[in-house]
């Protein structure tokens, strides 16, 4: 072997012993980076040590050229054990900073819509006064929705103007009455139901929606009167829009009562005053009263097509819209918001 080609094996042995001895110098990942690019950059110590190859013999530039790739490759080596050390360390140091007992993130919680919160609440009052709740189809035939109801054949409410028709003789139900109607069917009086549930018109504008929700109470006994409908609606509204709130009576008609009413409840703003803050009260317009709900006593001919007879029963019934009570209870002016699910108006319900 040539003394040059020994000198030159022994100069990269060198320089492997060298990179060895310098374990434990490079502290962080960054450090350890200064450190490979010393020894292995394109102008490092080994891109150095291989400048002296080409002066080599030709004879001897195999063996050298060997060498010089086994000593490139075991300070690879050894730099990348280094790097996986200390990864593991920082990682190691990540974990002992991590405190499990911190508590966590709360997370995001959806809240009842106010339409829900009102429905439930009026079914709970109702409910605390002895009504049964009745279930049924949103998708009604023309029987139990008008014909059992004394709404005939030319009726306006029978329109294509005003009710959504899935075929000649069905329809997305306008009212909640024809549940009434099955309970009715079902069982014999005394009865007390309620039917809470979605409604359907063809109507949308600024105060009305093609969908809105809706309760209707039914009680028929024998020798229910119209003071039984006014004591009933009274201590329903004390309880849902508190103990001071005046009852009015304004006569009204539905085909379905005889005598029918309108109710209407003293002003949840103004308290009845028809002025606050010295201003025309914005709910009632001035008038100190808000309408709030349609009753009466079962007509007749309703008690005919479910079989029951006039002559030994009466009852009464009512029916309101939930929409409308929940813009009076908390204030809401615009009949939009319930529809449009905007979180901040949502979640001031939570
Ligand atoms: C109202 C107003 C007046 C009503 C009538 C009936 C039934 F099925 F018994 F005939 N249920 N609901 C009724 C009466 C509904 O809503 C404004």
């Amino acid at each position: 072997m040539s003394n040059e080609l020994k000198s030159f094996l022994e100069g990269l042995d060198s320089l492997a012993h060298d990179c060895e001895s310098r374990k434990g110098q490079a502290c962080s990942l960054n450090e350890l980076d200064e450190l490979r690019i010393e020894f292995l950059g394109r102008k490092g110590k080994l891109a150095q040590s291989m400048g002296a190859l080409g002066k080599l013999d030709n004879t001897d530039k195999p063996a050298a050229g060997k060498k010089a790739n086994e000593i490139k490759q075991s300070i690879t080596a050894l730099i990348d054990s280094w790097q996986a050390e200390l990864n593991a360390a920082e990682s190691g140091k990540a974990m002992s900073q991590f405190d499990p007992t911190m508590p966590g993130r709360k997370p995001w919680a959806g809240s009842l819509h106010p339409v829900t919160l009102v429905m439930d609440e009026v079914c709970d009052v109702l409910t605390g006064l002895g009504f049964e709740h009745a279930a049924g189809p949103e998708v009604e035939n023309d029987w139990h929705n008008f014909e059992a109801l004394n709404i005939p054949p030319e009726h306006p409410a029978r329109d294509m103007q005003d009710t959504l028709y899935v075929s000649e003789k069905i329809v997305l139900r306008t009212h909640t009455s024809g549940m009434q109607i099955r309970s009715m069917l079902k069982q014999e009086p005394p009865l007390a139901v309620i039917a809470p549930g979605k409604v359907y018109r063809r109507d949308s504008d600024l105060t009305h929606t093609p969908m809105f929700h809706q309760i209707e109470g039914l009680l028929v006994d024998k020798n229910v009167s119209m003071g039984d409908l006014r004591g009933t609606l009274t201590v329903f509204v004390r309880q849902v829009f508190g103990p001071k709130t005046e009852v009015r009576f304004r006569p009204s008609f539905f085909p379905f009562t005889e005598p029918s009413a309108e109710v209407d409840i003293s002003c949840v703003m103004c308290g009845g005053k028809g002025t606050s803050d010295g201003k025309t009260c914005r709910i009632c317009k001035g008038t100190g009263w808000v309408e709030i709900l349609g009753c009466g006593m079962v007509d007749p001919n309703v008690f005919k097509s479910v079989g029951y007879d006039p002559e030994v029963y009466t009852g009464f019934a009512f029916g309101l819209g939930i929409e409308r009570i929940a813009m009076l209870k908390y204030g809401i002016g615009d009949l939009r918001m319930f529809f449009e699910n905007d979180v901040r108006f949502l979640e001031q319900f939570a």
